[in-house]
């Protein structure tokens, strides 16, 4: 008999969340490497397409696929009370997933997803529900909090955690071999209209802010004939718009993405694309911002950061103010609305002093694109991380939070001024919509 898997992404505890194309592709990666081997069974609470969120229409999505998240009001937790932001449970409500669990034969698995550092709260209550109610199910922790704070995720009582991308302890644990040619498990969702795709692993930068290098390693493109496949499926299940996952999209983009959007074009495949995590504009040339806008992208978020070259240099020189202005020409040259172009920059970086964060802002507006701030979230084991503990004590990874810490950083006053000011700056664009 196959064993018994429940896939669970967990609700989020924050300041603030939205569904920005959310999804548990990790958890939902592996799901498909043991395709054929378990019967699945899948509880997301982000998804919004879950019969509780459509019968709330206030909840409906953007053009895009993007929306808000049905949430709850909560104390602040105690080390952040001082931050004058509500704090909240996003997610379905606690009891349909305990009616869930009631209902349904128990598994002898459970996976559960982690994303952010600072979202374990929500990774706690799962743990605390499954115990309560399915004492055997043996518990399997993997995802991005812990494998930056593996210790820390040691004490939340799992049975096994996997940290980083080697998956051998978890074919051991459950003595299955994954199959990494499968396509992720999007068949979970009884109802999807986003999807994911990473195209390749890693990124060649070596931003000082940033855990990417240290826990992928050297940049490599994955294989093509997976993406496709992966796209096909995601396109047989009515999917209309796909967030890129990759740190490095546009690396030796004839290598992977010029490729796989030319084959969309041969193909003819009508699909809506956005780069949520980050473009880096240094590698947007003519040839392919034309490929890009062609093949279906309607969103472009950029990764900029500051127009500092001091800043630039001491981050890691990951793109220069010159690149950012080239590349956004390209983009509108090749048919990009400028305002679905947005270069993100880091409010509440550590070296806010060398950042020059208003000129960088004013700087990014002159272009005639907009601007998003990122509020800053230290990590541990990052050089910006490791200096934070400066202000913060960063093992407790509730600290890691993006809208706590520039508040620590900068004051209350300070951090809504700044946002305020990005407010202004994009309504004085022509002909700003929301991307
Ligand atoms: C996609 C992404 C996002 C998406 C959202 C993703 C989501 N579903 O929530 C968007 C673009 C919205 C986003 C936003 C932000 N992000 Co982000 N993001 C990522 C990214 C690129 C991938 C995360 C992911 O989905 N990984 C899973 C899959 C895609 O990775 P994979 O390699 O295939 O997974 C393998 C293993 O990890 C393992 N695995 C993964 N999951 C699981 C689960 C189980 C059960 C098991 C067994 C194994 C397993 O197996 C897989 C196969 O080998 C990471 C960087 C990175 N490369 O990890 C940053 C990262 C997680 N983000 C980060 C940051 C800083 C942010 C922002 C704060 C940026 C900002 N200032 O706005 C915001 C925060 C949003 C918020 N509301 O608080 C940081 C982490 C910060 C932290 N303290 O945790 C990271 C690590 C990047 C970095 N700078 O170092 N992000
Ligand atoms: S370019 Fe992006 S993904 Fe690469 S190291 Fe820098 S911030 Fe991380």
């Amino acid at each position: 008999m196959k064993p018994k898997i429940l896939l669970v992404n967990p609700p989020i505890y924050d300041f603030a969340a939205y569904d920005f194309w959310l999804k548990p592709y990790g958890l939902l990666s592996i799901a498909g490497y043991l395709r054929d081997k378990v019967d699945f069974k899948l509880f997301d609470y982000l998804d919004r397409l879950h019969p509780f969120v459509v019968k709330r229409n206030e909840l409906e999505s953007d053009r895009w696929g993007r929306g808000r998240l049905y949430c709850q009001k909560l104390p602040n937790p105690a080390c952040l009370e001082n931050i004058p932001r509500y704090f909240r449970r996003f997610g379905l409500p606690r009891e349909l997933f305990i009616d869930f669990l009631t209902t349904q034969t128990q598994s002898d698995f459970v996976l559960i997803q982690t994303m952010m550092t600072y979202w374990y709260p929500g990774v706690q209550e799962v743990i605390e529900d499954i115990r309560n109610a399915w004492p055997k199910a043996k518990i399997i922790l993997g995802g991005n909090y812990v494998t930056l704070c593996a210790k820390h995720a040691q004490e939340l009582g799992a049975d096994l955690s996997v940290e980083g991308t080697n998956l051998g302890p978890l074919a051991e644990f459950l003595d299955i071999e994954p199959d990494s040619e499968q396509p992720a498990f999007w068949q979970g969702y009884e109802n999807l209209n986003v999807g994911v795709l990473k195209l390749t692993d890693g990124c060649p930068f070596n931003c000082t802010y940033c855990s990417v290098p240290k826990v992928y390693g050297k940049f490599k493109t994955r294989p093509l004939e997976h993406s496709l496949a992966e796209l096909q499926l995601l396109c047989r299940l009515g999917v209309e718009n796909i967030a890129f996952y990759d740190d490095a999209l546009l690396f030796e983009p004839e290598k992977v993405l010029m490729p796989f959007l030319n084959e969309v074009l041969t193909r003819n495949i009508k699909m809506n694309f956005h780069s949520p995590n980050a473009l880096n504009a240094r590698f947007i040339t003519s040839e392919l911002a034309e490929l890009m806008v062609r093949a279906g992208f309607k969103t472009f978020y950029l990764g900029f950061e500051s127009a500092s070259l001091e800043w630039q240099k001491r981050t890691g020189s990951k793109v220069s103010s010159d690149e950012l202005a080239q590349a956004s020409q390209y983009l509108i040259a090749a048919g990009a609305e400028p305002a679905s172009i947005t270069a993100y920059q880091i409010l509440g970086h550590p070296q806010t002093d060398s950042q020059q964060l208003e000129a960088s802002m004013r700087f990014v507006n002159s272009l005639g694109i907009r601007g998003m701030l990122a509020d800053f979230s230290p990590i541990p084991g990052t050089p910006d991380g490791e200096f934070c503990r400066k202000w913060v004590d960063m093992d407790e990874p509730l600290f890691h939070n993006k809208t706590a810490f520039p508040i620590i950083l900068l004051g209350f006053d300070e951090t809504n001024r700044l946002k305020d000011l990005q407010r202004q700056l994009n309504r004085s664009l022509p002909n700003i919509q929301k991307h």
